[in-house]
C-alpha cells in the first residue's frame, strides 16, 4: 500500500503548525537534461513529495499558515493536450485540488504574478536559497517589493528562513506507514541480492549481474535502482563509489554488491553484500569477512532508543581495529590506533546514514555539540567495511600490507529501524552468514 492521501494531509498540518507565522515556498524538481533534447527520467524533489505526493516537474507548493482559508496552494503545469501527447498525462489545476488536496491551484506560469499576494501578511518566508534557480528570483523579488512598500503598507516579512530544519525533523521520524514502505523496499532489495548471488560465476561481467538486479527491482514493482548500483569484483570493491561495472568476474576474487531499489513513492532500500565469486572464501578473505561481519553485528546490536549514530560508529571501528591488530594488519593498542585514526587506510568511511525518501536521507546527525539521540521511527544503515589496497599510504608506525591481503574489499550493509525495544533489521532477508555466502 502506497502512502494514503490523508497521510500527506497530516504531514502538511504538522508542517504548517511548525511554520508559525512564516509562509513556505517548496518547489518540485525540474526535468534534467541528459544530452541534446533528451532528459533523465523524472525524479521528484523529496521535500516537495513528502508534503504533496504530487509527481510532476516544475510545480511549486505554498504553505500559508497566515491564510487559514487557503493554507496549501499548488502551482502546476496546466492540462494541455498538445504537450500531454508527448510527455504524458498531467493532473492540471483541477486534479491538484481534487486529487492532491490543494486549497487552490493555479497554472505554474502565474507564480510570478500571484506570489506577492499570497506572501502578503506572512511574518517570514521559508525558502531554501541556492537550490531552485527558477523560483528563487521570484521569491526574492516578492520579498524585496514587500520591504519597499513596508513604510506605507505597514507590513513585510521580517526574514528569510530555511525550511529544512522543520521539514527534515519531520522526515527523520518515520510513521508506521513509512516503515511499511521501507520494509517493502528492503524486501525487494534483499531479494535482488539473493538472486544475484545465485547467478554469479567466474567469467560473468559485473554488468550482467547489474542486469539481474535491475530485473528483480522492476519485476517486483519498484521504479528501479535507488542509486547507481555498485557491482565490484576484486580490487574494484576498494573504490567506494565504483559504478562503471564493466569488469569480468575472476575466479578467486570477492564480489561486492551495493544495490537497493526505489519504490513508486520513492522509499528506498540500501543493502551491501560481499561474497566469493567461485563460492569459496580464501583464508584471508574469510578472516576479513568474519571481522567485518562481527563489527556489523556488534554495531547493529547497539541500535536502540537512546544510542547515537556516533556510538554505533565507534563500536564498529573498535571491533575492526581489534581484529586487524590480531591479524597483523595494524599494530599498537586499540585506543592508540582509534585515537590517531591509524586504521583509516583500511576503513575510511562512516558506519551509516539516515535512510528514507533520500538514500542518504535528511536529518541532522549532530545538533551543535551533541550527537542526535536515536528514537523509535528513525531508520539508518549500518555498513562497516574493510578495503585493502595500495591507494592510501600506510600511516607511519603501521605495518606494510602483505600482498596476500591486497584486492580484498568487503562491506556489509543493512537497513535498520529503531523500535521501542531496540531495532528491526528491515533487510534481514539478505543473508550474510559466511556459510550462506559459499556454495
Ligand atoms: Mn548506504
Amino acid at each position: 500500500m502506497v502512502i494514503a492521501p490523508e497521510l500527506y494531509a497530516q504531514r502538511r498540518e504538522r508542517f504548517l503548525a511548525k511554520l508559525g507565522g512564516a509562509a513556505a515556498v517548496i518547489p518540485a524538481a525540474s526535468l534534467v537534461s541528459h544530452h541534446a533534447d533528451v532528459e533523465y527520467p523524472f525524479r521528484q524533489a523529496s521535500d516537495f513529495w513528502y508534503l504533496t505526493g504530487f509527481d510532476e516537474p516544475e510545480a511549486v507548493a505554498l504553505f500559508l499558515p497566515h491564510r487559514p482559508e487557503t493554507p496549501f496552494v499548488l502551482f502546476v503545469e496546466p492540462k494541455e493536450p498538445s504537450a500531454e501527447v508527448w510527455a504524458g498525462r498531467r493532473w492540471g489545476c483541477e486534479g491538484a485540488v481534487a486529487q492532491f488536496g490543494a486549497s487552490v491551484a493555479h497554472p505554474r506560469e502565474e507564480l510570478a504574478k500571484r506570489l506577492p499576494e499570497y506572501l502578503k501578511g506572512a511574518e517570514g518566508i521559508a525558502f531554501r536559497v541556492g537550490r531552485h534557480q527558477a523560483v528563487e528570483p521570484l521569491v526574492l523579488k516578492a520579498w524585496a517589493d514587500q520591504l519597499d512598500r513596508a513604510p506605507r503598507s505597514g507590513q513585510a516579512a521580517l526574514g528569510l528562513v530555511a525550511p529544512c530544519g522543520l521539514l527534515h525533523e519531520l522526515r527523520l521520524r518515520k510513521s508506521l506507514e513509512e516503515l511499511d514502505r521501507l520494509r517493502e523496499a528492503a524486501r525487494i532489495s534483499a531479494l535482488a541480492h539473493e538472486v544475484a548471488r545465485d547467478v554469479v560465476r567466474p567469467g560473468l561481467n559485473e554488468r550482467q549481474v547489474q542486469g539481474v538486479i535491475d530485473q528483480v527491482f522492476l519485476e517486483n514493482g519498484a521504479r528501479g535502482p535507488a542509486y547507481g548500483s555498485i557491482v565490484a569484483g576484486g580490487d574494484n570493491a576498494c573504490v567506494l563509489h565504483y559504478t562503471s561495472n564493466t569488469a569480468t568476474l575472476l575466479d578467486g576474487d570477492l564480489l561486492l554488491i551495493d544495490a537497493g531499489c526505489s519504490l513508486s513513492d520513492y522509499y528506498n532500500g540500501d543493502i551491501t553484500r560481499t561474497f566469493p565469486i567461485n563460492g569459496r572464501f580464501s583464508g584471508e578473505q574469510r578472516a576479513l569477512y568474519e571481522l567485518v561481519l562481527a563489527a556489523q553485528e556488534a554495531a547493529v546490536a547497539a541500535v536502540r532508543p537512546g544510542a547515537t549514530a556516533e556510538a554505533i560508529h565507534d563500536i564498529a571501528v573498535r571491533t575492526l581495529v581489534a581484529g586487524l591488530l590480531d591479524l597483523g594488519l595494524l599494530s599498537g593498542s586499540i585506543d592508540a590506533v582509534v585515537e590517531q585514526g591509524a586504521y583509516r587506510h583500511l576503513y575510511m568511511h562512516r558506519t551509516g546514514h539516515w535512510l528514507g525518501l533520500d538514500v542518504h536521507d535528511v536529518g541532522a546527525y549532530r545538533l551543535g555539540e551533541h550527537p542526535v539521540v536515536l528514537e523509535p521511527g528513525m531508520v539508518l544503515t549500518v555498513e562497516p567495511g574493510l578495503y585493502v589496497s595500495d591507494r592510501l599510504p600506510v600511516p607511519e608506525g603501521q605495518p606494510a600490507i602483505e600482498e596476500r591481503w591486497k584486492g580484498i574489499g568487503i562491506r556489509i550493509e543493512d537497513d535498520v529501524a529503531v523500535t521501542m525495544l531496540g531495532h528491526e533489521v528491515l533487510s534481514a532477508a539478505a543473508l550474510k552468514a559466511p556459510a550462506a555466502m559459499e556454495r
